[in-house]
């Protein structure tokens, strides 16, 4: 168990309209206001899905770079965009987010029922997201709505090889309709499931907002917060903002005495600081061989 607790906000998702909750950031101001917000409160990752100028959820690739240029220059937050999108998203569109070069990326470890809806994961998807995060030297977290997504990642991982970082770190997305129920029992089973040496966060849609955040301090993981998952703060009350989720996760996790985790550990525990601070400065070397290969990047060469 880490001694604190990574903290991600998941500020605005795909399948909230603006006008069915007027605090949800979509402008890219408002994201950025957002980030740093809940960076100040104790987030150190922000997981990010972007809209367009009709509020529609957009993966736009222009876009998509700009947001993460603004959040990397007005915050230190781990950038981690979606790769999930919204339900209707083609693949094509979903890999090309990694064009955008965040530091991590969400990774989605199968197909779910998601309300009406399906969210679909095909296994050559799957590994070709994991594959090209490894040769793009981003860092995955692999995004888990059901117990079988877990046996999906030990297969992956078994298949493919660790991710680039070197470690593996999932997020249990629960409570969604179609998908495991956000409740102490089921986190205990996906807690069990989870890799040997690798960390989890959770969520919990909904109502299991609450039930999921304390079982998952309990559990020793971390936590994932925000408008994306979570639209009242409690009964008849609607969220007030991303900061009230953040600052009431921060609280939980002080209560826990394992207080929220600073960015610059965030990045160590995920794999993301000096790699990414290497590639920068290797990419102004002229010996750098950077060549977008699997050899190039295996994980544990980069060190
Ligand atoms: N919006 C959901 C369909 C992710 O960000 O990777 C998928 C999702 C997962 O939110
Ligand atoms: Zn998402």
């Amino acid at each position: 168990m880490t001694a604190s607790t990574l903290i991600t906000v998941a500020p605005t998702g795909a399948e909230t309209a603006k006008a069915d909750a007027p605090a949800l950031p979509v402008t890219l101001d408002e994201l950025v206001r957002t980030a740093r917000e809940c960076a100040e409160l104790g987030a150190s990752v922000v997981h990010v899905h972007i809209r367009d100028d009709a509020t529609e959820p957009t993966l736009d690739l222009g876009r998509l770079q700009d947001t993460v240029a603004a959040l990397r220059e007005s915050t230190d937050l781990v950038v981690q965009l979606s790769t999930g999108g919204a339900v209707s998203d083609p693949e094509a569109d979903r890999l090309r987010v990694l064009d955008a070069e965040p530091d991590a990326a969400s990774c989605t470890m199968g197909t779910v029922n998601f309300g009406p809806d399906v969210f679909v994961n095909r296994w050559e998807f799957v590994v070709e997201l994991h594959r090209r995060m490894q040769q793009r030297e981003i860092v995955p977290e692999y995004e888990i709505f059901d117990l079988g997504h877990l046996a999906a990642l030990h297969r992956l991982l078994d298949r493919y090889g660790p991710p680039y970082g070197g470690h593996v770190h999932c997020d249990l997305v629960m409570g969604v309709p179609g998908g495991m129920p956000g409740n102490v029992q089921t986190l205990t089973a996906a807690v069990q499931m989870v890799p040997a040496g690798a960390t989890f966060a959770a969520t919990g849609v909904g109502r299991s907002t609450l039930p999921v955040m304390l079982a998952a301090l309990a559990a020793g993981g971390h936590l994932r917060v925000g408008m994306e998952d979570t639209l009242t703060y409690a009964p008849g009350e609607p969220v007030r903002d991303n900061a009230q989720l953040v600052g009431r996760a921060a609280e939980a996790a002080r209560l826990a005495q394992r207080p929220p985790m600073p960015v610059a550990e965030a990045r160590t525990l995920l794999g993301i600081r000096e790699r990414r601070r290497n590639r920068m400065v290797t990419s102004l070397s002229p010996s750098d061989t950077t060549s977008g290969s699997a050899a190039a990047v295996a994980p544990g060469t980069a060190d």
